[in-house]
């Protein structure tokens, strides 16, 4: 669309291009794909010097991907999940980042990112309904539709130690990981953190390194992944059936095609859970989660208590030293209440090594990193290396590390003071033509990631097309949506064993920022029809209209 249409159909001033968005991962890359489609003049901004968004950053050894491969794609071209091939259940990250490649070259994408380029702030003008988004290195741009991209776990939550400035060792983010390939040979390596990605490195590293001393505050309930590579014969029928893979996947809660979507726990006794939990476990990954019924894991906490004492068992039997095997049993938190952590390399087993050892910081806290190691409260380790595997400021903290200036000069800071308001995730009341892609309050993190990124982008796609079409250059969530969704979502969580567990999903991982359930957890398949139904009936619970500038501003509210 070129900057006369613009004015044709909304009446705003100039801009540089219709449409910038923020970030060259999978969302970037499909809305850029989606929008120039539309004939749209769209510009990418993105921070690294290559697309991949998270893969790009987390390079970090024993990086992988929980979602299995042949769903952890793009659905929405037949060409390109045919002819991509995987080659394991799970995919690691530099295959992963291979395949975002790939696609970019095959969309011709390359040619509207620009690489390496910072945004900082955006400011919205209402007279002329237009962003100006600026760059670190000075640039402006004006843009009648601003879209982040920028993930949900992009901004490293690094734990403000005393003394890290006097370590002289190296020290590393396992989200900022460098290029060149670590040496971990001679070394006594620390890790903080047993996340998600903490078990993935700990059970890389373990054996690699001189020693490996982690540094343990919550144990987590890791549940074997299973990979394995694919079989030939095995891909050739997931091509067959892809058609029908997708569609189950996006008729699922997770986003996932799992066979055992339905079946009930009702009536079952201990012991047969138990049967279908083992069942489970040895199947691997996020099919144990989903052992039963949607979410019935996550909101019955007689059947959690089962699930929950069946894991501990396992670890229990993994590690041979039972002090350990009581550090590393999770007693504090339900499981499922935090993301749950894959195990693909025997991590439990890890800790049997006499290279390998555990601390518990929860019992003796972290004092301080000192020149050549960490104190805590009661002892001090030697360490010639540390690598944080501290996680994110999740769901908010890349969005909110621009400076985002709506109407009436509010800004998205002080906006999601009290944690972040949004409408479906997708827009927020005060900041029009601002779409969040995976943005707080949709399912997002708590389902495959790259079927919700299609249909957020998607449904964005469709929304400027509606708007081109009727004339309107504006479309602004209503505050009162705004708060039944906020309020949805909230209540969803509140029945649910969220609560229960300082996760990053309430932001309780970052000291002072305010602790509120983030994700939409009523599950993929739910959110696409509301999401369906509102766009059907006209972008209910929006406000579309014309730029305040122009001479017949006229606004729809719902419904009209
Ligand atoms: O981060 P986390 P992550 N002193 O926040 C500890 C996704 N992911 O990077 O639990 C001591 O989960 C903290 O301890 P505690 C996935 O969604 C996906 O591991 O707060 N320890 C915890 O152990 C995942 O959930 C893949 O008590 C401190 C750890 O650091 C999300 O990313 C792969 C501390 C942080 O764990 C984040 O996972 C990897 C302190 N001051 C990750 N501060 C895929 O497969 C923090 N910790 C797609």
């Amino acid at each position: 669309m070129s900057d006369a249409d613009v004015d044709a159909a909304g009446g705003s001033e100039e801009t540089d291009v219709d449409a910038v968005v923020i970030g060259a991962g999978f969302s970037g890359l499909y809305m850029l794909h989606k929008l120039r489609e539309q004939g749209l003049d769209v510009r990418v901004y993105e921070k690294g010097d290559e697309v991949g968004g998270t893969w790009y950053w987390n390079t970090y050894p024993g990086a992988r991907c929980d979602s299995e491969s042949h769903i952890y794609c793009f659905s929405f071209d037949e060409g390109l999940h045919r002819e991509w091939e995987w080659s394991e259940r799970y995919p690691e990250q530099p295959e992963i980042l291979d395949y975002l490649q790939w696609v970019a070259d095959r969309l011709d994408l390359h040619r509207d990112i620009a690489f390496e380029r910072e945004v900082t702030s955006a400011t919205y003008d209402d007279e002329t309904a237009t962003w100006t988004v600026e760059l670190a290195d000075g640039e402006r741009v004006r843009t009648r539709y601003f879209v982040t991209a920028v993930g949900c776990l992009s901004e490293p939550f690094l734990p403000d130690f005393d003394g890290l400035g006097d370590f002289e060792g190296e020290w590393y983010h396992t989200a900022r990981w460098p290029d060149e390939e670590i040496d971990f040979g001679d070394d006594h390596v620390g890790v903080i953190g047993t996340g998600s990605t903490g078990i993935q490195f700990i059970s890389e590293v373990g054996g690699r390194a001189d020693h490996l001393t982690v540094f343990q505050r919550t144990p987590n309930y890791a549940v074997p992944a299973r990979n394995r590579p694919l079989e030939d014969d095995e891909y050739e029928e997931i091509r067959e059936n892809y058609d029908d893979i997708w569609a189950r996947a996006r008729d699922s809660r997770l986003g996932m095609p799992f066979d055992h979507e339905h079946e009930t726990d009702y009536g079952l006794s201990e012991e047969e859970i138990r049967e279908v939990l083992e069942e489970r476990w040895q199947q691997g990954g996020f099919r144990f989660l989903h052992s039963f019924e949607p979410g019935s894991i996550l909101s019955n906490p007689e059947l959690n208590d089962v699930v929950s004492a069946f894991i501990r068992e396992k670890i229990r039997e993994r590690v041979d030293d039972p002090e350990t095997a009581e550090t590393l049993v999770p007693t504090d938190h339900p499981y499922g209440a935090k993301r749950p952590p894959m195990d693909y390399d025997d991590y439990y087993g890890t800790y049997n090594r006499d290279d390998v050892s555990l601390v518990d910081v929860d019992e003796n806290p972290i004092e301080r990193v000192t020149a050549d190691g960490i104190r805590t409260t009661a002892a001090h380790y030697d360490l010639d290396m540390l690598v944080f595997a501290t996680g994110f400021d999740a769901m908010t903290g890349a969005i909110l590390a621009m400076d985002i200036e709506g109407k009436n000069g509010q800004t998205l800071d002080e906006k999601w003071e009290a944690g972040p308001r949004t409408y479906l995730g997708l827009m927020t009341h005060g900041f029009p033509n601002l779409f969040t892609i995976t943005g707080p309050q949709s399912p997002s993190v708590l389902t495959n990631m790259p079927l919700s990124i299609e249909q957020h982008v998607e449904w964005i796609a469709d929304c400027i097309a509606y708007m081109d079409e009727h004339g309107y250059d504006r479309i602004e969530a209503t505050e009162d949506a705004e708060d039944q969704w906020v309020q949805n979502t909230n209540m969803l969580a509140e029945n649910m064993l969220f609560s229960e567990a300082d996760s990053w999903y309430r932001g309780a991982n970052v000291p002072g920022k305010t602790q509120v359930f983030t994700p939409f957890p009523g599950g993929l398949d739910n959110y696409r029809e509301i999401c369906a139904r509102v766009a059907r009936d006209d972008y209910d619970g929006f406000e579309l209209g014309r730029a305040s500038g122009t001479a017949d501003e006229a606004v729809s509210e719902p419904g009209d």
